[in-house]
């Protein structure tokens, strides 16, 4: 311990706050706090802990500081991102990369030194006249083989209490910590700030808005934002420094929900899934009968030759637009609920209530959301129309408030991973369900060559088909080959790796009308544990193994007390083989002259995929109903 560290804190911290800093013996953990408090010059420093009376402090304070706003609803706050800030920033948040290294031209890097220099510059004296919040957390639950202590350092009120509903409060964890142990660091500000609407303050210097994320020292900086995407460290930031870290280590650190499917006589089988951001994950992970363990981030390790994964988080930052009671059950109970929840980004109206696009009720004639005061038909600066709230606007909870969380959320071993999904927004290609070969097959046709259409999670266009391996590549801190050779390699280690499964519910008719209903999810997920388990029968198609029409006819009556006909099964599941070699031709120019570091593997798997597809056009034609196969060899 360094006594003058000490010295230099106390002229802004409490003795309170010093005692509980002494308690940790890792003078990392000093060094950290007092290098950005020096730099970063808040007026005001708080050290938490894991306590309640701490939790409301942070509650209090994002009141106060007019970071949220009370609704009507006892524990619901609204909480509003400037107009510009409400998605990931992908052009600003880039790896602060050493001299001398690649991760191949996937990734935004600025040189170390200089992006440093830069980060630091926009950083000193950036937290003048703010509240510092000097938070622990822990991914993964506590005292567990997948524990990763994170320290974060903040001004926002907002952030600091998100954080605390996201994640496993961690200070009890660092006060077990040895001297030399690693940890996670985040140093957040939000920089300048402005009056919005409701007399809530956002972010204001948007154009210095940045996100450095130094691998080396597991370290991220983020300055001038408020959105969580992009200020919460334990989130999206801390996902690249453990995918770098589980590379070096040997296990994965997935972009991926972790639930349980119900199956007969009271088993249970759990499966992770992969979505880009805006296709489902969140509603499959909530969807009503089976069980949620998390909805976002997931590590998974061989234990004991059996792979077993867990939550990163313990709360959801889910997507709110158009939740209804009729669709989304569960979430709609959870967030109408009297229980601790931040909103954002959506319309506040006079008495406290907040208003959602699609919301069942009348649209409010007026109120206050992200872009101030507003009525219906008011106009941005670019002259698109403003909707009540933004597309990307959220909820936030904890995960085991909700009446279907699993009982293992917590669980320090995890759960045992029986199955895992991949699945994209793909309007014309890929069949809603689809079983892989094996392993090696589903890593790397359904997860490395996963694509998406591009939604509002992230600024852009929308509706774009884009190239998203295993959902994961806005947050890959690794070469896309190496990344991808690491998940081949770790279903090898495992005595019998999980099943893998390709989801699309976003399959159309050709002209925009989805052919699934949002629920229709819970069948294939129903399907799945039938096939994991050994009890549905399969067809065997050119790009994986499909369901019977007479397993998924069932499964409906069962679980959606509906009909299923032949025409829905036919339009839905049919093998669309020119779609289909299509996409193989995107993929492999992908991974001839985008990815400059693809394993062998992966062009054979594609050649024997393209193989397969010409083989049942021969004999089938263009567009193959699955029962017209059944009986193939
Ligand atoms: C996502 O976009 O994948 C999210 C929300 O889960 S964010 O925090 O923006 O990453
Ligand atoms: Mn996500």
């Amino acid at each position: 311990m360094n006594n003058s560290t000490f010295r230099s804190l106390g002229s802004i911290l409490d003795e309170d706050d010093i005692t509980k800093l002494k308690k940790i013996e890792n003078p990392e953990v000093h060094r950290f706090i007092d290098e950005y408090i020096r730099l970063c010059n808040p007026e005001k420093v708080t050290v938490y802990t894991d306590s309640e009376e701490d939790l409301q402090k942070t509650r209090d304070l994002a009141i106060e500081y007019h970071e949220e706003a009370e609704l009507k609803v006892k524990g619901h706050t609204i909480h509003f991102d400037g107009y510009y800030d409400q998605a990931r920033d992908k052009e600003k948040t880039r790896f602060l990369l050493p001299r001398g290294e690649d991760l191949g031209p996937e990734f935004n890097t600025i040189d170390r030194e200089e992006g440093t220099r830069e980060i630091r510059d926009i950083m000193r004296g950036i937290m003048k006249g703010h509240h510092l919040h000097i938070k622990f957390y822990c991914l993964g639950p506590t005292g567990s083989p997948f524990s990763i202590p994170c320290v974060q350092l903040t001004d926002s009120a907002y952030v600091a209490h998100s954080e605390d509903i996201l994640y496993r409060q961690g200070y009890s964890e660092f006060l077990k910590l040895k001297p030399k142990d690693p940890f996670f660091k985040f140093v957040h500000s939000e920089g300048e700030l402005e009056k919005a609407g409701l007399g809530l303050m956002v972010s204001s210097n948007i154009s210095d808005r940045r996100i450095y994320i130094d691998l080396e020292d597991e370290l991220v900086y983020t300055a001038n934002t408020q959105y969580a995407g992009n200020t919460i460290g334990l989130k999206k930031l801390a996902m690249r420094l453990a995918i770098h870290r589980a590379s070096r280590e040997g296990w994965l650190t997935e972009h991926m929900l972790v639930m349980g499917v119900n199956g007969a006589g009271g088993r249970k089988t759990y499966l992770t899934g992969a979505f880009p951001s805006m296709c489902g994950k969140t509603s499959t992970a909530m969807v009503e009968g089976e069980n949620i363990v998390g909805d976002d981030i997931a590590y998974l390790k061989n234990i004991g030759g059996e792979t077993r994964a867990v939550n990163v988080e313990a709360g959801i930052f889910g997507i709110i637009d158009g939740i209804n009671p009729d669709e989304d059950t569960i979430q709609w109970e959870a967030i109408t609920s009297p229980q601790e929840i931040i909103f954002t980004n959506q319309l506040v109206t006079e008495d406290g209530e907040n208003y959602w696009n699609g919301k069942p009720g009348e649209v409010p004639s007026e109120g206050h959301n992200h872009s101030g005061k507003w009525h219906p038909g008011k106009k941005d600066r670019e002259g698109n129309q403003i909707k009540p709230s933004h597309k990307n606007a959220r909820f936030t909870f904890r995960i085991d408030t909700l009446q279907n969380a699993d009982s293992h959320i917590h669980t320090p071993e995890g759960v045992p991973v029986n199955g895992v999904i991949y699945g994209g927004r793909d309007s014309d290609t890929s069949v809603p369900v689809k079983e892989a070969f094996n392993w090696e097959h589903g890593i790397i046709m359904y997860g490395a060559c996963l694509e998406s259409e591009t939604t509002a999670a992230t600024l852009g266009k929308e509706g774009v088909r884009k190239f998203n391996p295993m959902s994961n590549l806005d947050f890959l801190s690794l070469p896309i080959g190496k990344y991808v050779s690491n998940n081949v390699e770790f279903g090898k280690q495992i005595d019998k790796p999980p099943s893998i499964f390709a989801v699309n519910y976003f399959l159309t008719d050709g002209e925009g009308r989805f052919l699934n209903d949002k629920n229709d999810k819970k069948i294939w997920l129903k399907w799945m544990d039938l096939r994991i388990n050994g009890e549905a029968g399969a067809i065997e198609g050119p790009t994986g193994l499909l369901p019977t029409y007479k397993d998924i006819r069932k499964l409906v009556k069962e679980v959606l007390k509906r009909d299923y006909s032949l025409d829905d099964y036919n339009r839905q599941f049919r093998v669309r083989i020119p779609e289909n070699l299509k996409k193989l031709d995107r993929m492999k120019k992908i991974f001839t002259e985008r990815v400059t570091d693809t394993p062998d593997t992966v062009m054979r798997h594609i050649e024997e995929q393209r193989e397969r597809l010409l083989k049942a056009r021969e004999e089938y034609g263009d567009y193959i109903l699955p029962e017209s196969m059944k009986d193939r060899e």
